[in-house]
């Protein structure tokens, strides 16, 4: 099956890939045509999820689903969260980001943390959303040269990685948009569209 992802992110393509499989051929809005940035104004990842499909029906007429996801930070109310791109400047600054994060948790014995995806499908006209959780704690400093974001900052519970240090497979196993895409999966194949 033949399906549009709502992505310009390169690693959450890859990611998404993997997960899904050859069972699925992933198209880019850029090989539908779409260069522009896919809105996404919401306040919450629920709206932005579903913002970014609608765009691409809109744009592009075909059955689509879109990820967004946020860091959220117990000893910070919950930020980044929503704001996770462009938490420390207007761009998508991973380092500047990161900088940021670390600053604000500075002398914070709380480290919990986890990531949230949110998943919006679009198929006729119907939407689904699907959800992956993963609790973990947030370094003091960066390890690990793999993945993007946060990755280097961020630990899974049960685990002594970071998702920087771990392969794209064993990132995936555990993952928040690890658990969303093979929930998306189950449904796709569910109805074997
Ligand atoms: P698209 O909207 O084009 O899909 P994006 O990078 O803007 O790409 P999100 O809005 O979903 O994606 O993610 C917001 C930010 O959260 C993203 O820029 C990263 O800094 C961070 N992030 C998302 N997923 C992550 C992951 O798996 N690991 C580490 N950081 C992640």
């Amino acid at each position: 099956m033949k399906i549009l992802f709502a992505t310009n992110n390169a690693h959450k393509l890859a990611e998404v890939q993997a997960v899904l499989g050859p069972a699925f051929t992933l198209l880019t809005p850029r090989d539908c045509g779409v260069e522009e940035e896919i809105p996404e104004e919401q306040p919450t990842l629920e709206g932005n999820a579903s913002q970014k499909a609608h765009y691409l029906l809109r744009r592009t007429g075909l059955d689509c689903f879109a990820d967004d996801t946020g860091l959220e930070v117990e000893a910070l109310g919950g930020a980044p969260g929503v704001h996770s791109a462009r938490y420390a400047t207007d761009g998508h600054d991973f380092d500047a980001n990161k900088r940021l994060l670390l600053e604000n948790l500075a002398g914070q014995n709380n480290r919990r943390a986890r990531f949230r995806t949110v998943v919006s499908l679009l198929l006729d006209g119907k939407e689904l959303q699907f959800e992956g959780i993963v609790e973990g704690r947030i370094l003091e400093e960066e390890r690990g040269q793999e993945g993007f974001g946060y990755d280097p900052l961020f630990v899974p519970d049960g685990c002594d990685k970071t998702f920087a240090e771990m392969s794209a497979d064993e990132k995936n196993a555990v993952s928040h948009r690890g658990r969303a895409i093979r929930k998306l999966a189950a449904y796709l194949h569910s109805i074997e569209k």
